[in-house]
């Protein structure tokens, strides 16, 4: 069963006027395009289809909202890392998130989503460039883990964990066979403050 029964869509926001009042608590997750976000939000609320998967990366890119609880929200970043993506796009992307990382007095932690099998990107260093900067702590999700052979799963955390050193958290994930499922439910609660 979910541990989020009442988990809703909230809003979509493509300017910083239409983000929800900052109040509660809320945490980000941000990935690029095609990395698997959506399927392992779903898997961490627990419902099939909450956040729309999607095979066909690229299209105009918003902050999500979403509710969890009462007073704790989980909020679905815009990705890109899809080619077509105009730098007339990329630039609003990025005003959009700079804003959103340095006004939100609610936001209390990262989840990023990565491909274990592509390392970190541009995208996912700036994401998480945005975090330092107001000292949000981060936990990486290297996704599609089932991808790879064990010993190559572990040598790719171990790369990025060398990489970030400790300005992150990191951990295997896979929306597919569950793997890691409750590690990335503890640290959301984590970040929300609800001390599992
Ligand atoms: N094998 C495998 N495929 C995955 C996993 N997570 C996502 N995918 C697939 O990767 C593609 C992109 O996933 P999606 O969640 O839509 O990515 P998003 O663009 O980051 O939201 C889809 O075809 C998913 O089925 C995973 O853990 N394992
Ligand atoms: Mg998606």
């Amino acid at each position: 069963m979910s541990q989020y029964p009442d988990a809703r869509f909230i809003t979509s926001a493509n300017a910083p006027h239409q983000f929800v009042a900052d109040t509660g608590v809320e945490v980000a997750v941000a990935g690029r395009s095609n990395a698997g976000k959506s399927s392992a939000i779903n898997i961490i609320v627990n419902r099939r289809q909450f956040a729309r998967t999607s095979k066909s990366p690229g299209r105009t890119q918003l902050v999500n909202f979403f509710s969890l609880r009462e007073n704790q929200r989980l909020v679905d970043l815009p990705g890109y890392g899809y080619a077509r993506v105009s730098d007339a796009m990329r630039d609003h992307w990025g005003e959009l998130l700079s804003d959103y990382f340095r006004s939100r007095q609610s936001l209390k932690g990262l989840l990023l989503i990565v491909d274990i099998r592509r390392q970190l990107k541009d995208y996912d260093r700036q994401m998480m460039a945005f975090a330092e900067e107001v000292n949000l702590p981060a936990h990486i999700l290297l996704t599609k883990a089932d991808k790879l052979k064990k010993g190559q799963a572990a040598t790719a955390l171990l790369q990025v964990q060398k990489e970030l050193d400790e300005r992150a958290t990191v951990q295997q994930f896979s929306a597919l066979n569950r793997q890691g499922e409750n590690a990335a439910r503890n640290t959301l609660e984590r970040f929300l403050g609800t001390g599992a």
